[in-house]
């Protein structure tokens, strides 16, 4: 049975820096993603705590935000069979430290913070998360 979902990619500044954003992109492709959509933006700090709102009570929240605005990232919508967790998969642990060999934070993450991607944590939140991004 088919179950084609679609799920929101952040490539983060630490490797949008590294110059790393085809190179994660090429990982997706193989993986059999679809890149649907996609843009490179530089977010303002009060849109950066929009998104990680779900974080606000976390000692991190303020760092967090500070980061994902510190410089270009691109958002991307993936569409996949089972894109929620096979991208979660394919991200690897939080902190790379932990992150399975050949995960992409395994391979690119600098720290718990600079772990190079972000990627939705359920359905319903990938819906919000796409619309936050690309609203129309
Ligand atoms: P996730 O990105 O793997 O879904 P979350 O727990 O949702 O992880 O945390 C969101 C982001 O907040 C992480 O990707 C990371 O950049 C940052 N973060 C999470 N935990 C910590 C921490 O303990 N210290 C600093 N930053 C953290
Ligand atoms: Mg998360």
């Amino acid at each position: 049975m088919s179950n084609i979902e679609q799920t929101l990619s952040i490539i983060k500044p630490d490797a949008v820096e590294r110059n790393l954003d085809e190179k994660i992109k090429s990982i997706f492709v193989k993986e059999g993603f679809k890149i649907v959509k996609e843009k490179k933006i530089k977010l303002e700090k009060i849109d950066a705590e929009k998104f990680y709102k779900v974080h606000e009570t976390k000692p991190f929240y303020y760092d967090l935000c500070e980061y994902l605005s510190s410089g270009p990232i691109v958002a991307m919508v993936l569409e996949k069979e089972n894109a929620v967790s096979s991208n979660r998969q394919i991200m690897g642990a939080t902190d790379p430290k932990n992150a399975n060999e050949g995960t992409i934070r395994k391979q690119y993450g600098i720290s718990i913070d600079k772990n190079s991607v972000h990627g939705s944590d359920s359905i319903e939140n990938a819906k919000k998360e796409i619309n936050f991004f690309f609203k129309d």
